[in-house]
């Protein structure tokens, strides 16, 4: 992940275009400026047409996560992304993404292996609405309104074992499909949670945004959201669900462990070794705001580390 340097960081002139303009102006008139409001920007609707699954959104909101700040206007969402497998640079173009047919593996440790179209989970799961706080490493944030279900739905759907201790989540690997696994990177992508955390009531799986089915540069169809973590956590586009006992090499440890670890929580105080995490870039406005341990939800989440003072929690 580059670096952001403070003086660098502005606003593509992509994002002052008029149509993002149109859209905050019929925000803010249609009483909407308050924290949750948002407005589809139209331009993807259409790219989105062919999912089968669009008729299920937009969801119903979940009235217990909801924000104190607005939402990140969806076009700026789509337009400043971390996807590797496409690009390094954030105006990335995932169109090459083919997000159906496709499946999902849920394996190790389970009673029983399986793997699951994506539509057909989906179906299973029941979706809702979401509104999280998504901070990165690189010290910018947004505020966005995911589509999808509690991971916890999803493990008792995959029925591990007690002796699973971990959940593995893998992204895709086709290099014909995403050019940026072509790179020296370690491919696939690899994330992981403590079983403990992945049952925890914030722990999400998002299959859309924005009261749509996600878009590829979000990594359509399915991705996790675990607000509380910097965003490398939330691998994109999963193919593969995987109960372990040991705790996985993540896709970024495996590339700088002296500065990604396991645990990846937020927390002011603890800086990465090369920047601060005091402070966010909040990219609605492109203002610093102070970051807040756990990302601010220490409430729901700050139990699960208890004795752990020793773990490198924070990186
Ligand atoms: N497969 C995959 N998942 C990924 C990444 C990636 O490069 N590849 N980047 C991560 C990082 S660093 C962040 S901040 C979020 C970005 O999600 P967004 O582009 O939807 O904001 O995705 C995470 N998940
Ligand atoms: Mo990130």
């Amino acid at each position: 992940m580059h670096v952001i340097r403070r003086k660098a960081w502005e606003i593509p002139a992509s994002l002052t275009t008029p149509e993002a303009a149109f859209v905050d102006r019929r925000a803010f008139l249609a009483g909407l400026g308050a924290a949750g409001a948002y407005v589809a920007w139209p331009g993807r609707a259409r790219a989105d047409d062919a999912d089968p699954s669009a008729g299920l959104y937009p969801a119903q909101r979940n009235p217990a996560y909801t924000l104190d700040r607005d939402v990140t206007p969806e076009k700026y969402n789509l337009n400043y992304n971390n996807f590797y497998e496409y690009s390094t640079n954030k105006r990335l173009d995932a169109s090459a993404l083919k997000t159906r047919p496709w499946t999902v593996k849920l394996d190790g440790l389970v009673e029983k292996e399986q793997t699951v179209d994506i539509d057909a989970l989906i179906k299973t799961m029941g979706l809702e609405e979401r509104l999280y706080r998504h901070r990165c490493v690189e010290a910018w944030s947004m505020a966005i309104p995911w589509t999808g279900f509690p991971l916890k739905k999803l493990i008792e759907f995959a029925k591990p074992l007690s002796s699973a201790s971990y959940v593995r989540f893998e992204t895709f690997l086709d290099k014909k499909m995403a050019p940026g696994q072509r790179s020296f990177l370690p491919w696939p992508y690899v994330e992981g949670l403590t079983m403990a955390e992945a049952i925890n009531d914030l722990a999400f799986i998002a299959t859309g945004a924005y009261g749509k089915p996600l878009a590829k540069v979000q990594g359509a169809p399915i991705r996790l959201a675990t607000p509380w973590k910097y965003g490398f956590k939330s691998a994109k586009s999963i193919v593969k669900i995987s109960f372990v006992d040991k705790r996985p090499e993540t896709f970024w440890e495996a590339l700088g462990p002296d500065e990604y670890g396991f645990w990846a929580n937020v927390n002011p105080a603890v800086p990465h070794p090369r920047w601060s995490q005091a402070q966010e870039t909040f990219l609605n406005d492109g203002q610093m705001r102070p970051t807040l341990i756990f990302n601010g939800y220490a409430e729901q989440v700050a139990s699960l580390y208890k004795g752990l003072d020793k773990e490198p929690l924070y990186m």
